[in-house]
């Protein structure tokens, strides 16, 4: 770990003096990056914004856990983000409703789950994190703690997302347990420049899901999962199939047992596919990982899946492998 700090701290250098030829990826089908690798950060989907709003902090030399949480608040607040915070698309009822966690690397969570008018869901879960002895608080209790935590109770839904809403119950379609149309929930990850690891992930939920429901994002390990020893994974798309495997602490453990991040990511898609061979070809579920060496992985069920991966100089969005193939 020394040896890929003081790396970094090298780098640095010389990308301030101009030196640092950039990007550094290795262009294998894997996106294997090098070695000297940290810090860095990850997160699921396009979300270039967010991992620079992160890398600001942890270029800086601010932690991960920071990084983290600046980076998911930014397209929390970005109304144009349909999956995430404002803006969201709401519940079956009309009804924006948001799910977060945290995870720093001491091992220590915090978790919001069904909240209501609260822009930064996952700043809240950090309250819960550090001040309180809970992990998870949920609903209206949640909203109660983040009203005493000094948070403003706003209206999240907004015109778009509302007209998208009515558009939806017009056409009457029946709750599905699949939803393409709501796939931008950010999952990040970040490790910083003394090696150490945080992760997490934020979203509204799929979108017109019904009333009460909650997804895989807030429940520490399926949406979200890092170990400082290890690494650290976090997951998009359908959360019923993450929730019913586990697929962050999964992937993870999978990673402590020597599997590289491609690999854990694709043993856990392949552990979602042969659980629901009839329907896993009906939805989308995207893992991202990475291991403490910096190196990355990411999977779908599916084509479509993508991550931003900032390391070094590069902040970039890359497509990722998938399982179903024709
Ligand atoms: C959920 N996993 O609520 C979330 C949805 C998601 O990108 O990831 N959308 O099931």
């Amino acid at each position: 770990m020394e040896l890929n700090r003081r790396r970094f701290i090298k780098n640095s250098a010389l990308a301030g003096t101009g030196m640092l030829g950039i990007p550094v990826l290795k262009a294998n089908s894997h996106n294997e990056p090098a070695d000297n690798a940290i810090p860095m950060a990850v997160a699921t989907w396009n979300n270039t914004a967010a991992i620079q709003a992160a890398a600001g902090i942890i270029h800086r030399g601010g932690s991960a856990l920071d990084a983290v949480e600046a980076g998911a608040r930014v397209p929390e607040a970005d109304p144009g983000d349909l999956s995430v915070g404002y803006g969201g698309l709401p519940d079956a009822n009309g009804i924006v409703t948001l799910d977060a966690c945290i995870m720093d690397h001491l091992g220590n969570a915090g978790s919001v789950t069904y909240l209501q008018h609260i822009k930064h869901p996952v700043s809240v879960a950090r309250k819960v994190m550090e001040e309180t002895p809970h992990v998870m608080l949920s609903g209206a209790g949640a909203l109660t703690f983040a009203l005493e935590q000094g948070f403003k109770k706003e209206n999240l839904l907004t015109d778009e997302s509302r007209q998208a809403w009515e558009k939806w119950s017009k056409e009457k379609k029946p709750f599905g347990e699949t939803n393409f149309e709501n796939h931008d929930t950010i999952g990040i990850l970040a490790i910083d420049q003394q090696g150490n690891i945080s992760g997490a992930c934020t979203t509204s939920g799929m979108a017109y899901k019904r009333h009460g429901r909650v997804g895989d994002s807030p429940i520490i390990g399926a949406g979200m999962y890092v170990d400082n020893e290890v690494g650290g994974a976090c997951a998009t798309g359908v959360g019923e199939y993450v929730m019913k495997t586990l697929g962050s602490f999964l992937i993870v453990e999978l990673m402590r047992q020597g599997k590289s991040p491609q690999q854990a990511c694709e043993e856990a898609i392949k552990r979602i596919v042969t659980r629901h061979p009839r329907r896993f070809k009906d939805f989308q579920v995207g893992y991202l990982a990475v291991n403490k060496q910096g190196q990355t992985g990411a999977y779908g069920t599916e084509k479509g899946f993508e991550y931003t991966l900032l390391q070094q100089e590069s902040n970039r969005v890359h497509p990722a492998d998938y399982y179903l193939k024709d």
